[in-house]
C-alpha cells in the first residue's frame, strides 16, 4: 500500500502542474541567421542568383514544470521551412564551403539553403523546433510541446531587368521600339518600396544618312546626320545627352516602359538600364539571363551588326562579298554583307540587297528621259542575270554607297546610261569601268543615220531600236570590264566588233542579242569589283 499511495502521491503531485504546464509552458523558441558566403555579416538584401546561403540557427529554448520548478529542456531541429510549397519551394542542406551544396536526411545537420534559381521576392527562412521533454538538470518529464516554427530570418531576394529586342526585329528608318524594366519585389521584407528613379542609356551605330545613298537633314532631332537610335521626347521622362541617349523617369517606380526611335536601317546598338536599389546603383540583366546586362538592338548574338532574323546572317562577317551569283570572273560585287543588309533608295523606296547575288545600279536616261516609250530598256544587257536597280539620278553621287561607315570594302560607282546624239566616229561610248563611276553614252542618232532601211538620223526605223540595243549591251559591257573581240572570234556577241565591211554587213542582216557563251566567252568575262 505504501508503494501505491507513494505512486498516488507522485501521481498527485505531477498531475496540477502538469495542467499547469498546459496552460502556461512557452512554446520551445528558436531562429536562425543567413550569411552569404562570400561575406561574414547577414543577408538582408540579394539579387537573384545560383547561391547557396548559409544557414546559423540562434540557440534554441525551452522551459516547462518539473516537481522542482521551471526547467530548460533540450530542444532540436526537426526540420526547416521557406514557407513555400511545391515548385517554387528551396533546398535545405549541407554545405561545407558555402558553394557546395548535400541533401541531408538529419535536420540537425542542415546548415544551408539554396533557392529556386528564379525566385524573386521576400524569402523568411525558419527551423521547425520540438523539446525533448526532460528537465536538464532533474531528469524528470516534462510536458512535451508541439513542433513549432521558429521566428523566420526575413530577406528580399531582388531582381531587376530589361526585356529583349523584339527578335525578329531589323532596323527601320522611324521604327519605334519599346523597352521595359522593371524592380521586383516591389516591396521588400521590412514593408518598404522598392522605388527607385530608372535610368535607360542607349549606345548606337552613327552611320551617316539612314541608308547608304539617302539622308534626311532637317535639323530636327530625328534628322539622319547623328546616331542611329534615340529617345524621343516622352511622357514620364526627361530625355537629355546630345545624342538623345539618356531617359530618367521624372518619378520613383519599380517600373518603366521607354520608347527608343530607329533612325537608320543598319541601326545597331543596345540599351541599358540603372536604378538605384538597396543602396547601390544596380544595371538591369538581360531578361532570363544572369550574366548579360545590357538588350541588343537588334538581337545579335554573332555580333556581325546585323540583326540575327536577317535572312542572310548566316553568311557571318560584315565584310563579306563574294555573292555568287550569276557566275563571273571575280566574285562579289563590291557591296559588303553588312551594306547589302542596310540597303539602298531606289525610286524613292528603301531595299536591301541579296548577298548571294550580284548587284549593279544603273541610271538609265535614255530609256526614261530621252527616249521613253520606245522599248529601249537596258537593251539585252539583262542578259548577263546581274539584279539591276535603276535609280533615280539624285539617289547617287557618282558613287552608290556613298554614306558609308560600317563594314565598308570598296566605293562602288554607278553606271549612267544616257543620249549623246551624234557622233562621227561611235554608236556608243564608255569612259571607265566599275567599280569608278561610270558613264555610257549611247549616239542614237549615228545608229539610226547607219540602219536600214531609211538610214536617216531622225527617224526610228525597227532595225535602229534593235541595233541601239545591242550598242546598249555593248556599252555595259565595258562598264563591267568586257572588251572588244573581232575576226575569228564568235559573231553572234554584242561586244563582237566587225573588222571588215563584209563582216559589218553581216551584223546589220543578224544585230547580236546577247552575250556570247564561248570564243571567248563574254558572258563570263565581266567583273563588278577589283579583286
Ligand atoms: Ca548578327
Ligand atoms: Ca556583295
Ligand atoms: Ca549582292
Ligand atoms: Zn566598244
Ligand atoms: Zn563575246
Amino acid at each position: 500500500m505504501a508503494k501505491g499511495s507513494l505512486s498516488v502521491a507522485l501521481w498527485m503531485a505531477i498531475a496540477p502542474l502538469k495542467a499547469k504546464a498546459q496552460t502556461n509552458d512557452p512554446p520551445p523558441s528558436g531562429s536562425c541567421y543567413v550569411f552569404s558566403p562570400s561575406s561574414s555579416s547577414v543577408v538582408e538584401y540579394s539579387r537573384r542568383g545560383m547561391i547557396v546561403w548559409e544557414i546559423t540557427p540562434t540557440s534554441a529554448t525551452d522551459y516547462d514544470f518539473t516537481p522542482w520548478g521551471l526547467e530548460e529542456n533540450f530542444v532540436v531541429f526537426v526540420g526547416w521551412t521557406d514557407f513555400m510549397e511545391g515548385e517554387d519551394r528551396g533546398e535545405f542542406g549541407y554545405s561545407p564551403d558555402g558553394y557546395s551544396f548535400y541533401p541531408v536526411n538529419n535536420p540537425e545537420w542542415v546548415n544551408a539553403y539554396r533557392p529556386k534559381p528564379g525566385f524573386v521576392g521576400v524569402l523568411r527562412i525558419a527551423p521547425i523546433l520540438d523539446d525533448i521533454p526532460i528537465g536538464i538538470y532533474s531528469g524528470m518529464p516534462t510536458y512535451d510541446d508541439d513542433p513549432v516554427t521558429g521566428e523566420p530570418w526575413k530577406m528580399t531576394i531582388w531582381e531587376f531587368w530589361i526585356t529583349p529586342c523584339p527578335s525578329g526585329w531589323r532596323p527601320r528608318l522611324d521604327d519605334t521600339l519599346q523597352f521595359s524594366a522593371y524592380i521586383r519585389p516591389t516591396t521588400d521584407h521590412t514593408g518598404q518600396s522598392m522605388e527607385s528613379i530608372i535610368k535607360f542609356f542607349l549606345t548606337s551605330s552613327l552611320e551617316p544618312g539612314y541608308c547608304l545613298n539617302a539622308t534626311r537633314e532637317t535639323g530636327e532631332w530625328n534628322d539622319t546626320i547623328g546616331t542611329d537610335l534615340k529617345f524621343p521626347d516622352q511622357p514620364g521622362f526627361e530625355i537629355t545627352g546630345l545624342d538623345h541617349n539618356i531617359a530618367t523617369t521624372t518619378y520613383l517606380t519599380t517600373e518603366a516602359t521607354v520608347h527608343v526611335v530607329c533612325l537608320d536601317y543598319g541601326a545597331y546598338g543596345g540599351i541599358e538600364a540603372m536604378a538605384y536599389i538597396a543602396g547601390k546603383n544596380e544595371t538591369a540583366r538581360l531578361e532570363g539571363t544572369l550574366d548579360v546586362y545590357m538588350a541588343k538592338i537588334p538581337v545579335d548574338n554573332d555580333n556581325n551588326h546585323i540583326a540575327d532574323s536577317w535572312a542572310f546572317n548566316y553568311l557571318g562577317s560584315p565584310t563579306r562579298d563574294d555573292d555568287p551569283e550569276p557566275p563571273a570572273r571575280i566574285q562579289g560585287d563590291g557591296f559588303s554583307l553588312y551594306e547589302e543588309y542596310r540597303g539602298f533608295i531606289v525610286k524613292g523606296n528603301w531595299r536591301e540587297l541579296n548577298p548571294l547575288r550580284k548587284d549593279v545600279f544603273i541610271v538609265n536616261l535614255l530609256d526614261e528621259l530621252y527616249h521613253p516609250g520606245l522599248g529601249l530598256d537596258l537593251g539585252y544587257f539583262p542578259n548577263l542575270g546581274i539584279t539591276v536597280h535603276l535609280i533615280w539620278n539624285t539617289e547617287h553621287r557618282g558613287y552608290v554607297n556613298f554614306l558609308h561607315r560600317t563594314a565598308h570594302i570598296l566605293d562602288q560607282g554607278c553606271i549612267v546610261l544616257t543620249e549623246g546624239f551624234f557622233s562621227e566616229e561611235n554608236m556608243g561610248e564608255t569612259d571607265i569601268d566599275l567599280p569608278v563611276p561610270t558613264t555610257c553614252v549611247i549616239y542614237t542618232e549615228t545608229i539610226r543615220a547607219m540602219g536600214p532601211p531609211h538610214f536617216d538620223r531622225y527617224t526610228w526605223d525597227k532595225l535602229d531600236v534593235e541595233a541601239t540595243k545591242s550598242i546598249i549591251a555593248h556599252e555595259l559591257g565595258h562598264a563591267i570590264h568586257l572588251q572588244h573581240h573581232g575576226t575569228g572570234t564568235t559573231t553572234n556577241c554584242v561586244m563582237f566588233v566587225p573588222q571588215t565591211v563584209a563582216e559589218e554587213l553581216a551584223w546589220w542582216l543578224q544585230i547580236p542579242a546577247d552575250y556570247c557563251d564561248n570564243n571567248p566567252g563574254c558572258r563570263y568575262l565581266w567583273v563588278l569589283r577589283p579583286p
